[in-house]
């Protein structure tokens, strides 16, 4: 089936299959005047000035003078876990760091401990809910990782949850194991146990197709660099691809494994040093920099513009997850690109579709408006780029694409 989206005053998209860098990741197409054919779930054409005259059996939407870009793409979230860690607040707010309040037993163990006494169906139900509001926000595909089970039933339970949440509603997901999220107590004091536990993991991951990813947290206190790679690589050679979070606190050289192993993303960068940057830019590594960590957290925001100088191609997401980062809001997340990141509009808009898309093994198919490429659209509630930028708080996004059919409209 046909579908016409017709008077829409600007279409703002970056352009490529592969993830955009330097210069070229601020360089967007902007349409004035546009139109987007569509046949089934894929773009068939997009053009500026009249529509082509189409037929009345084609389904027809109007997009009333306002904004279309790509469908967003959130290329990190802890989508599936159990409780929440409210009982944190006084703590941080206190300033105690998060890795002590890790070191203590809490933080992501106390997460693991709830998301143990969950049902695969309870985290299911409860993940629907936020991919529902996801949608709303103008995400159409959207990272999971496990890593709250830090057992073999439980980060299978996670990454089943994960599989099943994909056929229950219109978000395509992309699962990560993330065994590697920290060393359960039980294995405190045989950390090797629990490394060769995460590699016997693997073929069952393979051969159950949960995963497309592996990734690492790679910090002070969790994973060294040496085990991220030894992890990274087991897991390559089962076919996952790899991705790590690194420099989130401190620097201790998992941007430079990234960079080696070719990882096709590293997250975080917070403390990013010149060494890092220069091996992300080897490794044809993307940057997935995550600024409401930053806000939540209290700290600093990655140094995108040096990454961008270096050639690295940035992208932003979210960080969902029940300690670090409570929210999912992209648009916001989009906001803080702008002021926080000093980030221009178009490259942020880049850094949350094409790029983000490349991160998660999807340029090829999503991440842009061009002809071939899947129908994934967001129609918003502005009349150009600038004002989703300008605006905050708010959700912009009006009517919501996947696939050729609308998911989400406000009316
Ligand atoms: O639950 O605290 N940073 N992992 C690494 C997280 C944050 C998630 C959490
Ligand atoms: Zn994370």
């Amino acid at each position: 089936m046909k579908t016409l989206i017709h008077n829409i005053a600007v279409l703002a998209t970056p352009v490529g299959q592969k993830a955009a860098c330097g210069m070229s990741q601020g360089e967007i197409n902007i349409l004035h005047d546009a139109y987007i054919l569509l046949e089934d779930d894929r773009i068939l054409e997009v053009g500026e000035g009249s529509a082509p005259s189409v037929g009345p059996e084609i389904q027809r939407i109007d997009a009333c003078g306002r904004l279309v870009t790509p469908g967003l793409v959130d290329a990190h979230t802890h989508l599936v876990f159990g409780g929440w860690r409210e009982h944190e607040l006084a703590l941080k707010r206190r300033g105690v760091p998060y890795l002590e309040i890790l070191a203590q037993g809490g933080g992501i163990l106390s997460t693991v401990k709830m998301t143990r006494e969950a049902t695969e169906e309870e985290l299911v139900e409860k993940a629907s809910k936020v991919l529902k509001e996801m949608l709303a926000l103008g995400v159409t595909t959207c990272e999971a990782k496990s890593g709250y089970g830090l057992d073999e039933a439980t980060e299978l339970k996670q990454l089943r949850a994960i599989r099943e949440l994909g056929k229950r509603q219109p978000v395509e997901l992309v699962p990560t194991y993330l065994g590697a999220h920290a060393v359960p107590k039980e294995y405190k004091e045989d950390r090797e146990a629990y490394m060769e536990l995460m590699e016997a993991l693997l073929p069952k991951i393979a051969e159950e197709k949960l995963a497309e990813f592996c990734d690492v947290f790679c910090e002070t206190g969790v994973f060294t660099p040496d085990e991220s790679e030894r992890i990274l690589l087991a897991a390559q050679k089962h076919g996952l691809r790899s991705k790590i979070h690194s420099d989130e606190i401190d620097a201790i050289g998992g941007t430079n494994v990234a960079g080696k192993i070719r990882a096709a993303s590293a997250e975080h960068l917070i403390a990013i040093t010149p060494e890092g940057i220069s091996a992300l830019a080897e490794g044809g590594t993307v940057a997935v920099l995550l600024p409401a960590t930053s806000f939540y957290l209290n700290k600093p925001y990655a140094p995108a513009r040096a990454m961008i100088e270096a050639g690295v191609p940035v992208a932003l997401a979210s960080d969902f997850n029940p300690g670090s980062c409570p929210g999912f809001n992209l648009q916001l997340v989009m906001n803080l690109g702008c002021w926080k990141v000093n980030m221009s509009p178009e490259e942020v808009l880049t850094a949350v579709t094409l790029n983000a898309a490349a991160a998660c093994g999807r340029a090829e198919r999503i991440g842009s408006v061009e002809a071939g490429k899947q129908a994934d659209l967001v129609i918003w509630d502005a009349p150009n780029l600038e004002y989703i930028f300008y605006r905050f708080g708010e959700n912009l996004a009006n009517t919501v694409i996947k696939n050729g059919k609308i998911q989400y409209t406000k009316g």
